[in-house]
């Protein structure tokens, strides 16, 4: 009878080429955590503060647990710390880490002194009120963007620290096809009657590629038509789930299953 085996030559071309082509770009490669009460947002993690502080105490508050006053670097990182602050308090005002305490306008955020700060300032601000404005806050009111405010104004704050992050390990995909009994590969038999979808590929790897990125492919053929096309035909099941329709073709067809080495 028949069987599938898997051919190191073959799987280690395919595994390389597979990697170099990002066949799961949805699976991430690292794997962050944080501690309880810390939501993680890449590779770091977030909270705000129980309770209201003014500027310098919420700067030790974070400390305290274990983190630091935050200051967005980014529009995606500010999107996410107002989505986290709007689910608290819909009307939110929260201190971040930046201020122009030394030199009047010319502000400055914690991690971000290499380059220009990123600063969105809500409509009209920063507009130094009574020349006593010298905290940045974030603040629903403003639309979700930022706001001179007075230092000693106590608000909640953002703190941040790093995530635990890990790599997991790769999960390169090989590809099992089937053979006889002296291992020769069979190219004239497919798993028939279990086509999700088919288009005309290149080859093993991209036909192999779908399939992965397909959640409910199972296996797939490769048949090739007179003309000499090769079709990519994804199939929602196996030849061992369905053995009756694992059958002969009178033409070349190669039947492959992908497997996590
Ligand atoms: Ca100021
Ligand atoms: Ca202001």
């Amino acid at each position: 009878m028949y069987s599938l085996k898997c051919f190191a030559v073959l799987a280690i071309t395919y595994v390389i080429t597979v990697l170099g082509s990002h066949i799961c770009p949805s699976e991430p490669a690292v794997k962050c955590s944080c501690p309880p009460q810390w939501q993680v947002w890449q590779n770091r993690c977030y909270r705000l503060t129980p309770s209201k502080h003014s500027w310098d105490d919420a700067k030790e508050a974070c400390q305290d647990f274990g983190g630091k006053m935050a200051a967005p670097r980014s529009p995606e990182e500010l999107k996410f710390i107002a989505e986290m602050a709007r689910k608290v308090d819909s009307q939110y005002r929260v201190c971040i880490a930046c201020n122009d305490k030394e030199v009047e306008g010319t502000w400055e955020c914690d991690d971000q002194e290499e380059a220009e700060p990123f600063l969105v300032w809500g409509d009209g601000q920063p507009n130094s009120w009574r020349g006593n404005q010298d905290c940045a806050k974030l603040a629903a009111r403003f639309n979700d963007r930022m706001d001179d405010a007075q230092c000693e104004s106590r608000w909640r704050a953002f703190c941040v620290r790093q995530a635990a992050c890990t790599h997991l390990p790769t999960q390169p995909r090989r590809y099992c096809l089937s053979t006889d009994t002296h291992g020769r590969i069979l190219n004239s038999i497919c798993l028939l009657d279990h086509n999700i979808r088919e288009f005309i590929t290149e080859g093993v790897v991209t036909c192999g590629s779908a399939c992965a990125k397909e959640p409910e492919c199972r296996s797939f053929n490769i048949k090739k038509t007179v003309e000499g096309k090769k079709i990519c035909q994804l199939n929602n099941s196996t030849s061992s789930e369905d053995n009756d329709k694992f059958q002969k073709t009178d033409y070349f067809c190669m039947y492959s299953e992908v497997c996590l080495v």
